[in-house]
């Protein structure tokens, strides 16, 4: 009677430590989702953005006659494949939805029935597992299937230029490309890229990538024809490219060309989305360099040669005070080339006209080459 009365005692007090450590548990991670949430409450304080991306294929016709077989994500479900991808411009304080609806798989074929499956890893962000991207930490632990759809959600924390790209089989998705730029503008300073750094009267994007035309050829005969994978260590590009396009494409359009007025101030977000390094030059002009990876520098600084590694991003301002014509290019000269012909691939131009529109190097010069 007096043991059973005690082992009763016992697991009273077994059942009371119990109760208290789950109701403890609980309260941390209720406490956790709490404060996680308040944070993002408090720091949401801009607009809810929402958007769709889908996946598609194209052919990007390079300006020597190469058609390149590619796929990447567009926000157009019954388009092609945009390259990059939609940019993404959302402003600090904003809730941000962008949901990946993988419903015409182009890596789907008879050779590959399932569909590799995709993600959208918002890098620089900083997000847990669940929003971030990668297949083998994403919930379930695998990408967005065909069939199926999955929605990122982040608060813009951090002003600065940012990307974002596919991570199921990266080294083939990100060659074929799966990105685009994520840009986070300051809360109410949209003519700066962070508070406190130089206002500017333009802005410009420019998407640094770089693709090998044979292993695109093998990827599609790969995925269409049952051939095998390309070995993706085997890389060497041929193809060099601002914002998908190669000289002379580049300095036709501008976007993807400088056009100013002498006198204005010009902020350029570089993104380098290829697999080796760029050593962006600027003829005419130092720049003063003010953010990278998504945070102002401490100590801003001058250059007129910027190497760029794979996935880096730098904020540029250039102070346009000479009218004329200047070349922004790749100075590794190799990449100033359409599959080894010069003048092609990374190359641009600075336009700074005088205040009448006229500019002293006519544009029909730069055609003659
Ligand atoms: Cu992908």
């Amino acid at each position: 009677m007096l043991q059973n009365s005690r082992a009763k005692k016992v697991a009273g007090i077994i059942l009371i430590i119990l109760a208290l450590l789950s109701v403890g548990l609980a309260g941390i991670l209720l406490s956790n989702t709490l404060s996680n949430s308040a944070v993002d409450a408090q720091q949401a304080n801009g607009q809810v953005r929402n958007f769709t991306l889908y996946v598609r294929s194209t052919w990007i016709n390079m300006p020597n006659g190469t058609k390149m077989w590619a796929f990447g994500y567009t926000d157009n479900p019954n388009g092609q494949a945009k390259i990059p991808g939609p940019s993404i411009v959302v402003t600090q304080g904003d809730t941000v939805n962008i949901t990946l609806n993988d419903n015409k798989d182009p890596t789907r074929t008879q050779f590959n029935p399932d569909g590799d499956g995709h993600t959208i890893h918002l890098h620089g962000l900083d997000l847990p597992s669940a929003m971030d991207g990668d297949p083998m930490t994403a919930p379930g632990g695998h990408a967005v299937m065909q069939g199926q759809a999955y929605t990122y959600h982040f608060v813009a924390k951090y002003p600065g230029t940012y990307w974002y790209h596919c991570h199921q089989s990266a080294a083939e998705h990100i060659q074929m490309g799966m990105y685009g730029a994520l840009i986070i503008r300051p809360a109410n300073a949209s003519n700066q890229a962070y508070p406190d750094t130089p206002t500017f009267d333009k802005e410009y994007t420019f998407v640094l990538s770089d693709m090998d035309s044979a292993m695109h050829q093998t990827d599609y005969d790969g995925l269409y024809k049952g051939g095998s994978d390309p070995n993706w260590t085997k890389y060497q590009p041929d193809y060099f490219f601002i914002n998908g396009k190669t000289w002379p494409d580049t300095m036709m359009d501008p976007e993807d060309s400088i056009n100013a007025t002498v006198g204005q101030t010009v902020l350029v977000r570089l993104i380098n989305v290829g697999y080796v390094v760029h050593a962006i030059h600027t003829h005419g002009y130092h720049f003063q360099v003010i953010g990278s990876d998504g945070r102002k520098l401490d100590a801003p600084y001058y250059k007129d040669t910027l190497s760029i590694g794979p996935a880096e991003r730098y904020e540029i301002i250039l102070k346009l005070d000479l009218a004329g014509r200047y070349m922004l290019h790749d100075h590794a000269e190799q990449m100033n080339t359409n599959n080894g012909e010069y003048p092609g691939g990374m190359i641009t131009m600075i336009n700074v006209n005088n205040p009448d529109g006229s500019n002293p190097v006519p544009m029909k010069q730069l055609m003659q080459r």
